[in-house]
C-alpha cells in the first residue's frame, strides 16, 4: 500500500535519541546509518559531542524520522546516587525523575543533562554499547539502571570498538551484555558495527524502529523508506557489476602488436609488449575503480594499490595452480604454449559451473577477442611472414581483475562511513589478503588437490578433441563470479 500525498502530509517524524556512555560509538553509529560522513564530531577521547544534533530522514520530501545524536553519558553513578538520596523528593516519575536529580548549572552534569533532555521527549531511545568492554564497568552498570527506571521504550544497538592498544587481548562481552541487559529488563537488540557496515543489519535495525513506531501512517512512510533503502543499495551492487563487466570486456579486447621484428629481437620485443598492455590494464583497471568508489560515495585518497604488474599476475598464477600442479604437466609432456592452454582449460574447468559456451552477446564478444591457444595469463602470437608479434591478455588475467574488482566492491559496500579516510584499503592479489571468503576459497580451491584433478581432465579432453580451445571463460567467470554481490530482498 502506497501512502497517498494528504497521507503523507499527516505523517509526523518518529523521534529517537541515540543514548549511551561517552564513547562507545554513538556518533559514528550515526555517520554509518545515514551514510553520511560529515555528520557529527568523532574521536577516541571522552565528550566529544557536546551538544544534540539531529539527523533527519525524508520520504518523498516529507520528514519522517529524526535520530538524535547526544552527549555521551558520563555522570551516571552520581545521578543514580542522587536518585537514591532520601532527600531526593520528586513526584515525577520515570525519566522526568532522572531529569530531576540533574544539577543544571553544575558544568560536570552538563553532558548528561541534555542526553537525559532528549531522552525525556523522545519516542523511542537506542542506547549505544561497547561490546568489546565489560558491561560491568561503574558507568554502564549505572546507566543500565537509570534507564530501567526511566522506563522508555530502548533499543540496543552493540558496536564493536576494539582497545586502542594494538597488544591488546580483544575480548568479545556480548554474552555478558546480552545478560546484563536481560537483568535490567532490556532485550530488544541490534548487531551494528559503526566501522564494518553489514547492509543486512542495517535492514533489521530499520525494522525494529519501524516496529517501535507507534504512528501507522509515521509506520507506513518508514516501512516504504527502507524498501527505498534497498532499492538504493541494489542499484549501487547492479552499477558495480556493471562496471566490473565493462572492465573485464574492455581488457579481453585488448592487445598489442608490433611488425617487422628481427627473429634476435623477439625477446625484448615482447617484453616490451607486454609491458604496454600491462600499464594499459592497469590504467582502466584504475578508472574501474575509481568508478566503484564514486558509486559508494568514497574519497579516492582511501584506496591504496597495489598494481597489477608482471610480478603480480606471475604470483597470482602460482598462487591458483600450485607449482606442483605445473611439475606434473611437464613430466607429462604438455609444456610451452601447451601448458599455457591447460592452463586456461583448467581455469574454464574449475570456473565452468559446467555449463559452457552459451553464445551470449559476452560469449560472442569474448569469442572474438581472445581466441584459442591460451597461454593463462597473456598470449604471444609470432607471424613469421609479417614478423610480427602480437600479445593479448588471457583468462587469468582476467580472473585477478574480477577477483579484485569483487573484493573491492565488498570492501566499499562494507566499509562505514564512520571509518576516517586515513583508514586506507588494501587490494592485493596475495589470496592471505583477500577479504571476500567466497573469492577467497575459490582461490584455495585452485590450489587444493582437486586441481591436480581439472588438470589431468583438461588434458585427456583436449587429447581426446573434446574441448574446443576458443569456449573461453570470460563468460563463465562473469556468471560465475558477479553472483558474489548478490541483491537484497525488499520488505514485505
Ligand atoms: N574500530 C572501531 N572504532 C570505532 C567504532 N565505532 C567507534 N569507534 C571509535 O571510537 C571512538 C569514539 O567514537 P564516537 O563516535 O566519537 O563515540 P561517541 O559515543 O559519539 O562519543 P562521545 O560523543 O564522546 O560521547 C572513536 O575513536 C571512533 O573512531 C567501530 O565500530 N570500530
Ligand atoms: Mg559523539
Amino acid at each position: 500500500m502506497t501512502l497517498s500525498y494528504e497521507e503523507l502530509k499527516q505523517v509526523e517524524p518518529m523521534i529517537v535519541a541515540v543514548i549511551g556512555p561517552t564513547n562507545e560509538g554513538k556518533t559514528s553509529v550515526l555517520r554509518t546509518l545515514s551514510g553520511d560522513a560529515d555528520f557529527g564530531e568523532i574521536n577516541a577521547f571522552t565528550g566529544t559531542t557536546v551538544r544534540a544534533e539531529i539527523q533527519k530522514f525524508y520520504y518523498k520530501g516529507i520528514e519522517i524520522l529524526q535520530l538524535i545524536d547526544t552527549p555521551g553519558f558520563q555522570m551516571s553513578s552520581d545521578i543514580l546516587e542522587n536518585l537514591m538520596l532520601p532527600t531526593a523528593h520528586t513526584t515525577a516519575t520515570g525519566a522526568e525523575a532522572i531529569l530531576d536529580q540533574i544539577p543544571e548549572h553544575d558544568d560536570d552534569f552538563r553532558h548528561d543533562l541534555r542526553a537525559w533532555r532528549e531522552v525525556n521527549r523522545c519516542d523511542l531511545a537506542i542506547l549505544v554499547v561497547n561490546v568489546m568492554e565489560s558491561p560491568e564497568h561503574s558507568l554502564a552498570r549505572d546507566s543500565l539502571q537509570l534507564l530501567a527506571r526511566a522506563g522508555k521504550p530502548l533499543l540496543v544497538v552493540f558496536n564493536g570498538v576494539p582497545e586502542r592498544d594494538e597488544t591488546a587481548v580483544h575480548t568479545d562481552f556480548t554474552d555478558l551484555w546480552r545478560q546484563s541487559l536481560h537483568a535490567n529488563g532490556f532485550d530488544n537488540i541490534q548487531v551494528y558495527d559503526a566501522h564494518r557496515r553489514n547492509f543486512q543489519h542495517e535492514i533489521e535495525l530499520f525494522k525494529k524502529i519501524i516496529a517501535s513506531a507507534d504512528k501507522p501512517l509515521t509506520r507506513l512512510a518508514l516501512g516504504q523508506e527502507l524498501d527505498e533503502r534497498i532499492d538504493r543499495e541494489n542499484h549501487r551492487l547492479d552499477e558495480s557489476r556493471r562496471i566490473l563487466a565493462r572492465l573485464l570486456l574492455d581488457t579481453a579486447a585488448m592487445e598489442e602488436s608490433r611488425g617487422s621484428i628481427p627473429d634476435d629481437q623477439k625477446g625484448v620485443a615482447q617484453i616490451e609488449l607486454v609491458q604496454q598492455l600491462l600499464t594499459r590494464i592497469c590504467q582502466c583497471e584504475h578508472d574501474a575503480h575509481l568508478k566503484l568508489l564514486q558509486v559508494w560515495e568514497f574519497h579516492p585518497g582511501i584506496l591504496r594499490r597495489r598494481a597489477l604488474n608482471a610480478e603480480t599476475v606471475a604470483k597470482l598464477t602460482n598462487d591458483l595452480l600450485g607449482v606442483q600442479s605445473l611439475e606434473e604437466i611437464k613430466k607429462g609432456g604438455a609444456i610451452g604454449a601447451g601448458v599455457g592452454a591447460s592452463v586456461g582449460l583448467a581455469l574454464d574447468i574449475a570456473l565452468a559451473g559446467l555449463s559452457l559456451g552459451t553464445g551470449t552477446l559476452i560469449g560472442a564478444l569474448i569469442g572474438g577477442a581472445i581466441g584459442g591457444g591460451s597461454q593463462g595469463v597473456f598470449r604471444m602470437n609470432y607471424d613469421k611472414g609479417e614478423k610480427r608479434i602480437t600479445v593479448k591478455p588471457q583468462v587469468d588475467t582476467l580472473l585477478a581483475l574480477l577477483s579484485r574488482g569483487i573484493d573491492l566492491t565488498k570492501k566499499l559496500q562494507n566499509r562505514g562511513k564512520a571509518m576516517d579516510d586515513t583508514n586506507e584499503l588494501f587490494l592485493s592479489l596475495d589470496s592471505k589478503n583477500i577479504e571476500t571468503p567466497e573469492i577467497a576459497s575459490l582461490f584455495a580451491a585452485h590450489q587444493a588437490v582437486t586441481v591436480q584433478q581439472f588438470w589431468e581432465r583438461g588434458l585427456r579432453w583436449m587429447k581426446e578433441g573434446k574441448f574446443a580451445e576458443d569456449t573461453v571463460s570470460l563468460e563463465l567467470l562473469l556468471e560465475k563470479m558477479l553472483p558474489l554481490l548478490p541483491p537484497f530482498k525488499r520488505e514485505e
